[in-house]
């Protein structure tokens, strides 16, 4: 009876302790690049402007709603690939999902990004459609974005923000493109570590009761 009662328990157990957990977000409320919320492996994580452009201004300037955003220029280039990105570990997490928002500072900011990951920093892979930047914090928002399998459970993640083309939100092609917003970047993820270390558990405290 008392080995049945353990059963039940444990049944449960992993239910309700299947939490969600932020592993890192940005909110840029102390003015720098450097993760606002995080897990201890991603204290040190910052989003970064792509290397290829030179001559980059980051600025911290009012966001969304009362936050914070984080401020950047020189999306001019006809040949590099320019974006934001990050790099996090996701090591004991599974199902990310990430949200952000991106806001353009005037008609002639760029218009279309796409959200990709890379486990390599060199290889990279898109996730859904393309964002479509407006000048409100309404049309760059990514709510919840499911992140694919091969992200969980990895020592080093690679997150960035493309500018697919040089198209403005105004819908010509200016060049150049001059400023871009980003704010509010939140990662949140289920843990299954929990339910392993549980498992053990379990399995040492049925040694404990005889076999019926
Ligand atoms: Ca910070």
């Amino acid at each position: 009876m008392m080995k049945k009662i353990v059963i039940l328990l444990f049944c449960i157990f992993p239910i309700i302790s299947y939490s969600q957990v932020t592993i890192v977000a940005w909110n840029f409320e102390d003015g720098d690049n450097i993760a606002d919320v995080a897990i201890a492996l991603n204290n040190e994580a910052t989003i970064n402007r792509d290397d290829a452009t030179s001559g980059v201004t980051i600025k911290y300037e009012d966001g969304y709603e009362t936050g914070k955003a984080m401020k950047t220029n020189k999306f001019h280039s006809q040949t590099e690939d320019q974006f934001w990105k990050i790099q996090i570990s996701t090591l004991g997490y599974t199902d990310l999902t990430l949200s952000s928002r991106q806001s353009g500072s005037s008609g002639s900011a760029p218009r279309n990004f796409i959200l990709q990951y890379s486990l390599d920093n060199t290889n990279w892979n898109n996730v859904g459609d393309a964002i479509i930047i407006a000048q409100d914090w309404g049309g760059g928002f990514l709510d919840n974005v499911l992140l694919p399998d091969e992200c969980s459970n990895k020592s080093t993640v690679y997150i960035r923000w493309l500018k697919l083309n040089n198209v403005s939100i105004s819908e010509n092609n200016v060049y150049p493109l001059t400023i871009g917003f980003m704010k509010g970047i939140n990662i949140i993820f289920n843990s299954y570590i929990i339910l392993m270390v549980f498992f053990k558990l379990f399995r040492k405290i049925l040694t404990k009761f005889p076999k019926t």
